[in-house]
């Protein structure tokens, strides 16, 4: 790619966020790092983990969930484990993974021991949406400095692997229960062969692009395995290998470097007959190394099997199925917002918070039928009294106004009021943008669900 082309895609990407067109990054309410998704049930699962709002190096203490049906609108679950479950661990709450296996849910997760070791943990749960509990009292794998970043793989004769590490990629074969392991821990050859040749700066601990985050992925018969590659600013790279344990063969680029942050992180599924490639780079306001986002992109295949490589876009325009606006709905799922952060508490689980005067949401390609609706119903509240309200408006932030319910002082987010209001008839396929109107200079209002009816 030309320079001048290059410049062109970042200038697009951004000016694309600033007029609100992107769907990319997926999730706008907290920063979010090191996408692992997971398909379950006809639905995507999303792990993530989380740098915090403050975050200026690597502040991460919880992994998050977000699920989606059409990939486009995405309902955030709040953070389903923290690196306080492990009684060992003390911080660091690096990426994650999630797997399903004869129902039950193993998340591998990287920690940093009490005695300050790189150590990966692995929690289980009887949901995909947790509680996640620690089965050991002690880390699965403690091998050295180098444990971070698992991708667990379940191949179709019922045997997983666990791979992981920085600088260097190791993996070892799990036993059925998936919290322990058979045999010696082996590292794949740091080899050219495997990983092609480090460019640029010299580094005799990194003599090939492998740098870290490995995700293993399986099509017609030939493993994948992605990575983070350097030298920093990380792309993302890939080989690829007759057998889950190699000889890896080093296929080339993924996706460069782009996006402003010195690290990428890949994760790959094929959902509802096309494959998404996930990874994560610095697009939201305040983004930097330490405050990123995740993404989504479609990933093709060339006939040979080999990867189309990718550029950062403004993601994915269509959705795979409009949403039914005649079911109770999260205000947590969302396609797009801006000023919104999203919290949870006892009360009502997640919810979000407007955080000023004009901040939104956006949900994509609402259903609203033929026969359309005239009702609309939602739990909400503000701890401001008088003049707040939330405008329903189709298409666009400033489009039509179909509806503006006045919000009640309710005195906090663990008090809501249920508010029905008539709405101008809407009919057909729209999109619904919900615009937060208040004064009050902090959290304007709190918003739980919403719903129409005829
Ligand atoms: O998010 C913390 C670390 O940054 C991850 O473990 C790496 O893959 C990189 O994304």
């Amino acid at each position: 790619m030309t320079k001048s082309f290059k410049t062109l895609v970042i200038l697009i990407t951004i000016l694309n966020y600033t007029v609100g067109k992107a769907q990319n990054p997926i999730v706008q309410t907290n920063y979010t790092a090191d996408p692992a998704p997971m398909v379950y049930n006809g639905k995507v699962f999303l792990y993530t983990s989380h740098d915090e709002d403050d975050s200026t190096w690597f502040t991460m203490n919880d992994w998050r969930l977000y699920t989606t049906e059409d990939m486009v609108n995405w309902t955030d679950h709040g953070a389903v484990l923290s690196y306080k479950e492990f009684e060992w661990a003390k911080m660091n709450a690096w990426a994650p993974q999630c797997i399903e296996r004869k129902g039950k849910f193993y998340m591998y997760v990287p920690n940093t021991t009490r005695e300050g070791k790189g150590a990966i943990g692995v929690a289980v749960a009887d949901s995909p949406y947790g509680p996640f509990i620690d089965p050991l009292g002690k880390p699965l794998i403690s091998n050295g400095n180098a444990d971070i970043d698992p991708t667990v793989f379940i191949d179709d004769d019922g045997q997983a692997y666990l791979f992981w590490g920085n600088p260097v990629c190791y993996y070892v074969k799990l036993n059925e229960d998936m919290i322990s392991y058979e045999g010696e821990i082996k590292q794949i050859p740091n080899t050219v062969e495997s990983f092609g040749k480090r460019l640029g700066e010299k580094n005799d601990l990194r003599p090939t692009t492998y740098e870290e985050g490995p995700w293993l992925y399986k099509r017609n018969n030939l493993y994948y395995l992605l990575f983070a590659a350097g030298p920093i600013s990380e792309h993302i790279g890939y080989s690829t290998s007759k057998t889950p344990t190699g000889p890896w063969d080093y296929k080339g680029i993924v996706m460069p470097t782009q996006g402003g942050s010195f690290t990428n992180h890949p994760g790959l599924i094929d959902f509802k007959g096309k494959s998404y490639f996930f990874y994560h780079n610095a697009a939201l306001p305040g983004g930097t190394g330490f405050t990123r986002s995740v993404c989504v992109e479609e990933l093709k295949f060339n006939k040979d099997g080999s990867i189309v490589q990718m550029n950062m876009t403004e993601g994915i325009k269509k959705s795979l199925s409009p949403l039914n606006p005649f079911v109770k709905i999260e205000a947590e799922t969302i396609a797009w917002s801006e000023g919104v952060k999203s919290m949870k508490n006892k009360v009502v689980g997640n919810f979000i918070t407007a955080k000023y005067n004009d901040a939104f949401t956006k949900v994509k390609e609402v259903d609203f039928r033929k026969d359309g609706a005239s009702k609309f119903t939602t739990r909400i509240g503000t701890t401001h009294n008088g003049n707040v309200s939330m405008e329903i408006r189709l298409d666009s932030k400033d489009g039509e106004l179909i509806g503006t319910v006045k919000v009640p002082m309710t005195g906090g987010n663990d008090r809501w009021a249920l508010q029905t209001i008539d709405v101008k008839k809407v009919s057909g396929i729209h999109d619904v943008y919900f615009v937060f109107k208040g004064k009050a200079k902090t959290d304007i209002l709190y918003f739980d669900y919403w719903k129409f009816s005829k």
